[in-house]
């Protein structure tokens, strides 16, 4: 067994590369041509290769190290049978295979460029962009398209993205100017000197590299020159600087290197919804996972900035240790859950919140005369029963409220059920079970249902089917106080009840004021299902009935 070393190969770059990522661990078993490391310069981000088939003894680089051509990424013991011959010219070519650095390809490639730079400058104003020294002997396929024809770019805007297995790389304009044509489309496999695009040339006298500078960098080595006369391609921006950029679309802002990219499109992630952890945003197949993780479990993945639909930027993460002394306390399963719903029912519903008192004075009078019979049942009666009982009534004379939408988008769920849930304050985190058949029961019986349920959510006794299947939820905060707030949706659900602590209030009854139990009520509601006006008319409904509950006999 010998013990081989892998080396940074010709990188095609000028200066140092920094080690943006760590694919493998000592003691990790490689094949031949597995990658080791990601580097990144300002051209390009690149996968390093195994030149050798076997155990990783040592790796000798670190995530941030500057590295440059030659430098030992890692010492790997062959395997007995697969162990590469001792640096071989053949190995020496495919750790290399990132760029291009067979002088008879380019040259046959370049004379294409060249046909196009003298194109361009026989047009004078319009310049062909090409593809560039890409290192790659065979077709890259354009995963982005950052402009499309009437865009106006400057010198160095990114014009599409190129990824093979090896790097990720934005081809640039190398004049700035209108697009007038886009060469080509995402899919598309090309090589080096392949069209990219036609710019209308701004300024004829800045504008073609391959017109205006080719001729003086005679001098140049003629392989490299005629390409590589486009600047060279270079590694998708980060968002920040990407968020500065003209035409580029969120997709094209994704910071990822090509490994990352790969395993997104296998499992169907959109890049430009994942927030990066790696530095200066870089999204990271930890990243990835995490992602589709969240998206399995429900729970709302955290987004980046600029990216399309619902995504934010994420919170910088703060050492409060810092600051004073703290102590980490490990998150309950409920608290989690619960924050995943709610931060997803916040940022998927346009929520509107209303609000309007009900005068219960005949309600509370009611229901404090029937306390000792409610005790004799075994029934503890609060406002609670009352307050669902009435909802499943507004639930019938407004079938929307109650209702959902459709996962097909394109249809709207109205329920011939009503079943109500509840917000209950456990030690672990809220939880909403559900009251089956609200409007088939009495307010006993719903109080004992009420006590059954919140006992068995803060002795977590309950099943994952206790917190289905409801049309509407209420949250009661009025044992505890306050005079409003503004509660969040529990999705699929369109609206929820809040209620807030009920207060005599004096009240103008025509001819005087008069002591009034008012019991403050907000409806939140998704306003893509609910129109205010019919919100409106369900809350003034609500508290109506419930200041004389005898109309719901009629
Ligand atoms: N105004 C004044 N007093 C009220 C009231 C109101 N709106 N609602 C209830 N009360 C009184 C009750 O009558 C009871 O008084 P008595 O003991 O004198 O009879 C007392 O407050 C305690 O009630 P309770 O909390 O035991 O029972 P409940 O039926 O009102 O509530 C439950 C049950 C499970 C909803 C409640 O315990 C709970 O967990 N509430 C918190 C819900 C929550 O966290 N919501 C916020 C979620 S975010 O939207």
């Amino acid at each position: 067994m010998s013990i081989e070393q892998v080396r940074i190969p010709d990188i095609g770059d000028s200066g140092e590369v920094e080690v943006i990522e760590l694919l493998v661990a000592p003691d990790d078993v490689v094949a031949v041509d597995d990658p080791l490391i990601v580097i990144e310069s300002d051209k390009a981000s690149m996968e390093v290769p195994s030149t050798i088939a076997g155990r990783v003894v040592r790796l000798a680089v670190a995530l941030g190290d500057q590295c440059s051509e030659g430098d030992v990424i890692a010492e790997i013991e062959a395997a007995a049978s697969t162990a590469a011959p001792e640096r071989s010219e053949a190995t020496e070519s495919e750790a290399t295979e990132p760029v291009a650095t067979e002088p008879e390809a380019t040259e046959t490639e370049a004379s294409e460029p060249d046909t196009n730079a003298s194109e361009a400058a026989a047009s004078e104003a319009v310049v062909d962009v090409v593809v560039p020294d890409i290192g790659e002997a065979s077709g890259v396929e354009v995963i982005e398209i950052m402009v499309a024809p009437g865009d106006v770019v400057a010198v160095d805007d990114g014009l599409v993205v190129l990824e093979s297995d090896k790097a990720t790389m934005e081809v640039p304009a190398t004049a700035a100017g209108e697009v007038l044509e886009v060469a080509l489309k995402e899919g598309d496999a090309v090589e080096e000197g392949a069209l990219v695009a036609r710019i209308r040339s701004a300024d004829a006298a800045t504008a073609t590299p391959e017109s205006a500078a080719a001729p003086e960098n005679d001098a140049a080595p003629k392989s490299a020159a005629a390409p590589a006369a486009a600047p060279p391609a270079r590694p998708a921006p980060p968002p920040t600087s990407a968020s500065a950029s003209t035409s580029a679309t969120p997709a094209a802002a994704v910071y990822a290197g090509p490994a990352v990219r790969k395993l997104a499109r296998e499992l169907g992630v959109d890049l430009a919804r994942v927030a990066g952890s790696g530095d200066k945003g870089r999204v990271l197949k930890e990243d990835v996972h995490g992602y589709v993780k969240a998206a399995l479990a429900g729970a709302p993945a955290p987004a980046v900035a600029g990216a399309s639909g619902t995504g934010i930027p994420p919170l910088p993460p703060v050492d409060f240790s810092k600051f004073g002394e703290v102590e980490e306390v490990a998150l309950s399963r409920t608290m989690k859950s619960g924050a995943a719903n709610l931060h997803r029912s916040w940022l998927n519903l346009p929520h509107v919140t209303q609000f309007d008192d009900a005068d219960v004075t005949e309600l509370e009078a009611f229901r404090k005369s029937l306390k000792p019979e409610a005790e004799r049942a075994g029934v503890k009666l609060t406002p609670l029963p009352f307050l669902m009982k009435v909802a499943a009534a507004a639930l019938r004379e407004f079938p929307r409220v109650g209702g959902s939408f459709a996962a097909d988008g394109e249809h709207y769920v109205l329920k011939k059920y009503c079943h109500v849930g509840f917000a209950v304050d456990t030690p672990d985190g809220l939880l909403v079970p559900v009251v089956r058949d609200v409007d088939r029961k009495g307010v006993f019986e719903l109080a004992a249902e009420i006590a059954d349920l919140s006992e068995r959510a803060r002795t977590k006794k309950l099943a994952p089917g206790d917190m289905q299947g409801g049309c509407f939820s209420v949250s009661s905060l009025g044992a505890i106080g306050g005079r409003g707030f503004t509660p969040i949706v529990n999705a699929p659900e369109v609206a929820i009840l809040g209620v807030s602590r009920l207060a005599k209030q004096p009240v103008w009854n025509g001819t005087e004021f008069v002591p009034r139990d008012m019991l403050p009520l907000c409806l939140s509601y998704d306003h893509k299902a609910i129109n205010g006006a019919e919100a409106g008319r369900f809350l003034s409904w609500y508290a109506r009935a419930l200041g004389d509950v005898r109309r719901l006999l009629l």
